[in-house]
């Protein structure tokens, strides 16, 4: 197992996100990773490795160009409106809901900072668009590792990506590094790729990139957007869009639901998986399933993750994880090295 892991994901470091009208403490830390790499110290599963440098074009394969130059210049863009903006986080005030423009880009970094994002809980610092650039390399090396035969890979970074569409961010996410996987492993040759979304909250972000598309298919289970967040896509009767009707599955659970329910649910995506012949798997693998997660709703245990590990082996194919969600942070290095190695025990 080839893990590829980010060595800019430290300058990506948030101090505050909007929740319910006030300023908390950003959950999606450095200190995440730092725990990971601490467990594969210590349960060496796997090879670390470094990313090699991703290109413009790999990313807008996934990300609009206008999007990804927001991005790209958003910081100077912030610290241009005034200087003391420099000591400052970015965070969004207003949006473009129903009825507004979408295709005008304004003038106005605010308005664009709304044009581009769906919730005010993501700040951007100086090295946000650093960091989740190294962090779409560590996709796509790992992507390609796979493809030239490794059995397994891991881009192993921060922040995470699941949430982030082709031009918005939003969820802690910039680039959608599963879709970034997804699509190397397409452009390398496998007809079919299949990403199976496990963390805690809709992906809604790899859903909307493939959204009309037969190629890639996606599955996710997730807290029930009816109460949990993302809120505003997850159900299950979204099921794919033109030529992508059919090759999209939902598997909502309520807030509260048990790790027996959760695995029973798993199998159901797995079956969903297999259904589509795929060539290779992404796993977007979040760990805010855990029971002791201070955001998040299910009560998977540690010893949980070693069962998902062996259960995603079980589906014979090459595979790529990409690291999203998980704020028990004594915890994640635990639960996600969990999942490696009860891959590795089955598939090695
Ligand atoms: O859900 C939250 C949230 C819940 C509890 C909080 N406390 C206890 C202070 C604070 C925030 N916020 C909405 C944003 C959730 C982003 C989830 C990102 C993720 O893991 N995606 O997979
Ligand atoms: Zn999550």
């Amino acid at each position: 197992m080839r893990i590829v892991h980010n060595p800019e994901h430290h300058r990506h470091d948030a101090r505050h996100e909007m929740f319910r009208g006030r300023l908390v403490p950003c959950h999606e830390t450095p200190d995440r990773l730092a725990f990971v790499l601490e467990a594969l110290r210590q349960r060496p599963v796997g090879l670390l490795c470094l990313p090699d440098p991703v290109s413009d074009a790999v990313l807008a394969a996934v990300h609009s160009p206008r999007y990804l130059d927001f991005l790209a210049g958003a910081w100077d863009a912030w610290v241009a409106l005034d200087p003391a903006n420099a000591a400052l986080d970015i965070l969004p005030s207003v949006w473009p809901v129903r009825g507004f423009r979408h295709d005008v880009v304004p003038g106005n970094f605010a308005a664009q900072l709304g044009l581009y994002s769906f919730d005010a809980g993501s700040p951007m610092v100086a090295g946000t668009w650093s960091a989740a650039r190294a962090g779409a390399a560590c996709a796509v090396t790992a992507a390609r590792a796979v493809l030239a035969g490794e059995r397994s890979a891991v881009a192993l970074t921060r922040p995470p990506g699941h949430h982030a569409g082709p031009d918005f961010f939003g969820g802690y996410c910039f680039l959608n590094n599963a879709a970034l996987a997804a699509q190397a492993l397409r452009d390398g040759g496998a007809a079919r790729v299949a990403v199976l979304d496990v963390d805690y909250h809709h992906g809604n972000g790899t859903q909307t990139i493939f959204d009309a598309r037969d190629d890639v298919l996606t599955v996710s289970l997730h807290g029930d957007p009816m109460t949990e967040y993302p809120f505003f896509l997850g159900h299950a009767d979204e099921t794919g869009q033109g030529a992508g009707l059919g090759f999209n599955l939902n598997l909502p659970l309520p807030r509260g639901t048990s790790a027996e329910t959760w695995f029973d649910t798993l199998d159901q995506a797995a079956q969903g998986v297999a259904r589509f012949r795929p060539e290779a798997l992404v796993v977007a693998l979040g760990v805010d399933t855990f029971e002791g997660d201070p955001i998040s709703g299910f009560h998977l245990r540690s010893a949980d993750y070693l069962r998902l590990g062996e259960r995603l082996a079980r589906l014979g194919l090459p595979t790529v994880f990409t690291m999203e969600g998980g704020y028990a942070v004594a915890e994640v290095g635990t639960n996600v090295v969990n999942v490696l190695q009860g891959y590795m025990e089955r598939a090695p």
